[in-house]
């Protein structure tokens, strides 16, 4: 197991779920945190909570990884204590809608296709050569089981959790010869905001999709992830594909209720 004690890490999507957990698993480990996403107030108050936790430093950027201008600028004009990425955690991501395809909204397409791969695309175009120049670094990308199966009315996300899929093994094959490592973790259902944001605020609905469910946790994520980036330098742990026990695919789910 390596040790993570002052190694930088960028998580995208901090201030909520999975990339908030992952931010307390990794200050608990000592790491130096790059904490990224748009609601300031919200990385604030995380990075106020871990810092008197923890007494570690953290960096934050209020950032649309959609913007490829903004995320350029974010990424080269890091101070140089913080530039040396060594771990990157894609994990900004969204679903909107659960439309069929022929009468769904351009918006939430849009949305979900920018956010979702060209936001990972540019985050790990702009860190990953500092990575491979360096002769060290981590990626991981938030995938899903979307990403390995198709639901109805899930169509634009599954295709967006589909070509993550294919960009971490794109970007494993590209990176052989180099020290770089490519880690895709891919969750069933986990609750956090995202049924909230998929349904465009409405959380009665979005609560159902957790009734009568035992899902996982945003730190059930953090832990697999921890472990994914803690294995020797010379192992690589390609794909993680987890679901609750109350899981069994996209569509099968046991209800208690
Ligand atoms: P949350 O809605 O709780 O968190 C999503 C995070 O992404 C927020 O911090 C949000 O921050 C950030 N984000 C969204 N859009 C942008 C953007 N344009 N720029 C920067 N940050 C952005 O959901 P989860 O924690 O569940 O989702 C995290 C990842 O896990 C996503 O990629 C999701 O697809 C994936 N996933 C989730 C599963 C689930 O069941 N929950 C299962 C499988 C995968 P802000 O709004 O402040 O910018
Ligand atoms: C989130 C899990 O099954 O709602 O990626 O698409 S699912």
């Amino acid at each position: 197991m390596i040790s993570l004690q002052n190694q930088i890490i960028l998580i995208t999507g901090a201030s909520s779920g999975i990339g908030a957990a992952c931010a307390r698993v990794f200050a608990g480990a000592g790491a130096k945190l790059i904490l990224a996403a748009r609601r300031w107030s919200r990385l604030q108050e995380l990075a106020d909570a871990l810092t008197k936790e923890f007494s570690i430093e953290i960096h934050l950027l209020q950032l649309d990884v959609c913007d490829r201008a903004a995320v350029e600028s974010a990424i080269s004009t890091l101070p140089p204590s913080w530039s040396n990425i060594d771990i990157l955690i894609n994990n900004a991501g969204l679903s909107r809608g659960l439309d069929k395809l022929h009468e769904a909204s351009f918006q939430d397409w849009e949305e979900m296709i920018d956010t979702n791969v060209k936001g990972l695309l540019y985050l790990t175009r702009y860190i990953v050569p500092g990575m491979v120049s360096r002769g060290r670094g981590h990626v991981v990308n938030l995938g899903s089981i979307a990403g390995h199966q198709t639901y109805p009315g899930g169509n634009v996300y599954c295709a967006t959790k589909a070509a993550v899929k294919a960009i971490s093994e794109g970007l494993k094959q590209d990176l052989l010869g180099t020290s770089v490592r490519v880690t895709s973790v891919d969750p069933g259902m986990v609750e956090t905001e995202f049924s909230d944001v998929r349904f465009h605020g409405d959380t009665e609905r979005a609560k159902k999709v957790y009734q009568g469910v035992t899902p996982l946790t945003p730190d059930d994520i953090a832990d697999v992830i921890f472990f994914c980036v803690t294995r020797s330098p010379h192992v690589n742990i390609n794909e993680v594909v987890l679901m609750p026990v109350d899981q069994a695919s996209a569509t099968l789910v046991n209800r208690r209720t």
